[in-house]
């Protein structure tokens, strides 16, 4: 074992000693030594269980895991996705500043430039309203068909920014193989004003070819089958499977396979993000992502927010053995993007096998949830506060509200400070004393405190700062996973899922159907069947 991992776990067992409203008291500079201040952005890990000679030992870990040369292999597009074979290169679809990015010796950027000038004068047309439906109508709304990393990116996206959304457009997603999803949807559209998305990377996946075969149905059935190429594009890799479908090629989109599901906002997956806020503004979104890549690429590894971040993880969940993982915006734009983080975190780093194929023996990625505040504060703060679990918590907010009624905004930064100083200081049993509670209930009253929470304060939610934030996070999950040793662009947890429901589709709908699975499956399978 290498030696820093036992001077890292010593360290922890020497950080649990500590408190860190001492750690506060004992240096007053401590704020001024665990911050960043970058852009639009103001980064505070002060109120983490960390010291100087933490962060020392956990950059040397990033020193010696190598990970300034895997930054440098992601960003020149080495194939650093082992398990699928496959460079990384969401960061070629916002490189603004447009240098060459070769795989096997070809530059990515061509197309990629291709495809961002085709989505915009589509997007500029449906916009304006030259494109008209069949019957000679403008579309009013827009409706993406897809999954996982087809969905949560744009529709995380299209939330946060629908300050910024044209008045003449209605969004919509369906991503549930649920007819419920889809019937729910349909109810406030219709078919001469309606345009599909139907995005899906490998056009094979079973909820969106459904999803995408019923919407199909309800349009033809209503203006007929010429009606099609008016109402459907589709994203995709797979232009086969596109033109099978029935989606004209001329009205489709194409991505690669360098970009991974859940890292494709950024590519034409964001087209109903562009159709929302129109080309400019996402070439802001881009941007501001192209400026986290920069600082990510360039920065000293204790001024870069993204290391401090990835590093903050390994620290929590592999030496201090903490299991969840807490996002809290205090802002109610990003109320998707707990839902999104889950996945950008949980799918990369839920893993464990090392890129060797042996397996880990300490704890990766974390459980990660998260509400919007002060929501959360009504519901499961409580278990962050007095909780027997240890639970890092990352709280976000903007300075600037984009709905100024009131104090409310106020009010909400008020909760926002209030909640990482109590987590940090806790509330001990002289003070409640000294405010008069009563003996028998002290026990309840007292907060621990010592509970770490990391604070991004940002100017206001823009496009710009939106794509820096996202950014963030995804180069944070990067950083984790290459501490980790672990592959984090596959997922092959997901791809058994894709297999599994076949199995049972038949004996769903075969009621004579000899059933082989262990006494548990059999029967669900057989009381669905009875009452079918
Ligand atoms: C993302 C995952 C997964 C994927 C969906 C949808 O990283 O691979 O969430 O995005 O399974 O896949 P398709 O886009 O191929 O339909």
């Amino acid at each position: 074992m290498k030696k820093i991992y036992t001077e890292l776990q010593n360290h922890a067992d020497e950080i649990k000693q500590s408190h860190l409203r001492d750690l506060f008291t004992e240096d007053p500079n401590r704020f001024n030594r665990f911050h960043v201040d970058w852009q639009e952005f103001l980064f505070d890990y002060s109120k983490n269980n960390i010291t100087d000679k933490t962060m020392a030992l956990l950059i040397r870990l990033a020193k010696e895991s190598g990970l300034k040369q895997v930054i440098h292999d992601m960003f020149t597009g080495k194939r650093i996705n082992t398990t699928e074979n496959r460079p990384v290169l969401h960061i070629a679809l916002r490189n603004r500043d447009n240098h060459p990015i070769l795989v096997d010796g070809k530059d990515v950027m061509p197309e990629i430039n291709t495809v961002l000038e085709k989505m915009h004068t589509f997007s500029d047309s449906v916009r304006n309203g030259k494109w008209l439906g069949a019957t000679g109508q403008r579309i009013t709304d827009v409706v993406n068909i897809g999954i996982g990393g087809s969905d949560l990116g744009p529709a995380m996206a299209v939330e946060a920014l629908k300050h910024y959304k044209t008045d003449a457009l209605n969004f919509h997603f369906v991503s549930n193989i649920d007819g419920t999803d889809m019937i729910e949807n349909l109810k406030t559209c219709h078919p001469e004003t309606t345009l599909f998305i139907i995005s899906s990377k490998t056009f094979t996946t079973l909820e969106t070819l459904t999803n995408a075969t019923t919407a199909r149905k309800w349009l033809v059935d209503s203006l007929g089958e010429n009606a099609v190429s008016k109402h459907f594009v589709a994203v995709s890799t797979n232009k086969m499977a596109v033109s099978e479908f029935g989606i004209n090629p001329d009205n489709m989109f194409v991505f690669w396979d360098f970009v991974g599901g859940r890292y494709s906002m950024w590519s034409a997956i964001g087209l109903s993000i562009m159709l929302a806020i129109g080309y400019d503004q996402f070439i802001e979104l881009l941007t501001g992502a192209y400026e986290m890549d920069r600082h990510f690429q360039t920065a000293p590894f204790d001024k870069n927010m993204p290391v401090i971040m990835g590093l903050l993880s390994v620290w929590y969940s592999t030496y201090l053995k903490a299991e969840g993982y807490a996002v809290l915006p205090y802002d109610q734009y990003l109320k998707r993007l707990p839902a999104y983080l889950q996945q950008l975190d949980m799918e990369s780093n839920g893993k464990s096998v090392k890129k060797d194929g042996t397996s880990v023996n300490y704890s990766t990625g974390a459980i990660l949830f998260g509400e919007p505040g002060t929501n959360g504060q009504h519901s499961f703060y409580q278990l962050i506060h007095q909780g027997t679990h240890l639970i890092p918590a990352d709280f976000i907010a903007p300075i600037h509200s984009l709905n100024e009624v009131g104090d409310h905004h106020t009010l909400l930064l008020a909760n926002f400070v209030a909640q990482t100083e109590a987590l940090m200081a806790g509330k001990t049993s002289e003070e409640l004393r000294a405010e008069g509670v009563s003996e028998n209930l002290i026990p309840f009253k007292t907060f621990s405190g010592n509970r770490p929470s990391t604070s991004i304060l940002i100017d206001r939610i823009t496009p710009k700062t939106l794509g820096s934030l996202i950014a963030l996070y995804e180069h944070k999950v990067f950083v984790s996973g290459i501490i980790w040793g672990i592959d984090s662009f596959d997922q092959w947890g997901v791809e058994l899922g894709k297999q599994l429901a076949k199995k049972v589709i038949p004996e769903l709908s075969d009621k004579n159907k000899e059933l082989r699975h262990d006494s548990s499956t059999n029967a669900i399978i057989q009381k669905i069947r009875n009452n079918q």
